[in-house]
């Protein structure tokens, strides 16, 4: 692990984000078809109160989507997605953003990503890790500094799922991870903005998101912050038998399991669980 690592805090903006405790990112899903709260946020009074809600539940950082990227899902415009996620971050910077709670986006587009950053976004969170034409421009460009998380997705949402096949899926992920950092960095982003993700789920079985999880080590020795994002996906699914709704426990089990290898935001549905199950596991660590 290189030295410092862990020390610097996260460049998020106007934030500065100390790593030294596991901070939580909630979800705001302002979707009609996301795969756990879609539809139930969807309306912007619905959106804002339950944005609100996360941050009186610890949210650390709110993450805002305006698609599901869940298997199988449709791409959602650009017109549609702007209409979704920039008057709810608008509305959110001057409550949640001055309480010091950065707003991150959660898109792979860089219109997006400009109009969120010039809405007040701090933070771009890209399950594409920056890979569309512009948007490597846009991050490296952007005055506020905003952080970036750089996800691993193999494929597209629509298809990812369908015959996944790995040669050493932890290596693959953490090639590709470190690659797109290589890029960032080379663009002018600061090492203190950027995050990684091995993407649970995102073009992965089951048994490759155990993997990943098992050996988060690995991509936590790139030598960045990790976010880890398990909450509610259809792997805790599979080892627990549960429908999405009763999926809670089993997430929160996982969240622990990627902290104590190494990961430092767990990204989640159920902000005040995880927020209670990791004081418990800080207080005894
Ligand atoms: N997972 C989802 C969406 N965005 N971003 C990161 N960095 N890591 C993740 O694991 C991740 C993510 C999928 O979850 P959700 O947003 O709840 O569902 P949907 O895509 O259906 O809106």
């Amino acid at each position: 692990m290189p030295p410092g690592y862990g020390q610097s805090p996260l460049i998020c903006g106007r934030h500065r984000l100390a790593l030294h405790r596991t901070l939580v990112m909630g979800v705001v899903n302002v979707t009609p078809d996301s795969f756990f709260d879609g539809g139930r946020f969807a309306e912007p009074a619905a959106a804002l109160a339950r944005a609100r809600a996360l941050v009186a539940d610890g949210a650390d950082i709110l993450d805002i989507g305006g698609e599901s990227t869940r298997p199988g899902a449709a791409p959602t415009s650009e017109a549609e997605e702007l209409a979704r996620v920039i008057p709810l971050i608008e509305r959110l910077r001057a409550g949640c953003d001055e309480r010091g709670v950065p707003l991150s986006v959660d898109t792979r587009k860089p219109a997006v990503m400009h109009a969120a950053i010039a809405a007040g976004a701090t933070m771009i969170n890209d399950i594409n890790a920056l890979r569309a034409p512009g948007a490597l421009g846009i991050v490296a460009d952007s005055n506020t500094r905003v952080a970036v998380c750089l996800m691993h997705m193999r494929g597209e949402p629509e298809t990812m799922q369908q015959g996944v096949v790995y040669t050493d899926v932890v290596a693959e992920v953490a090639g590709f991870l470190a690659a797109r950092a290589a890029a960032c960095v080379a663009a002018g982003i600061a090492r203190e903005r950027i995050v990684v993700d091995p993407g649970f789920g995102f073009g992965k079985t089951v048994e490759h998101n155990l993997v990943l999880l098992r050996r988060l080590e690995a991509i936590v020795a790139l030598g960045y912050p990790v976010l880890v994002g398990l909450s509610r996906k259809s792997t805790i699914g599979a080892l627990t038998g549960r429908d999405v709704g009763e999926r809670m426990a089993g997430s929160v089990a996982a969240a622990l399991a990627a902290v104590a290898r190494g990961a430092t935001i767990v990204r989640t549905h159920d902000v005040r669980e995880t927020v209670d199950a990791l004081k418990v596991w800080q207080a005894i660590k």
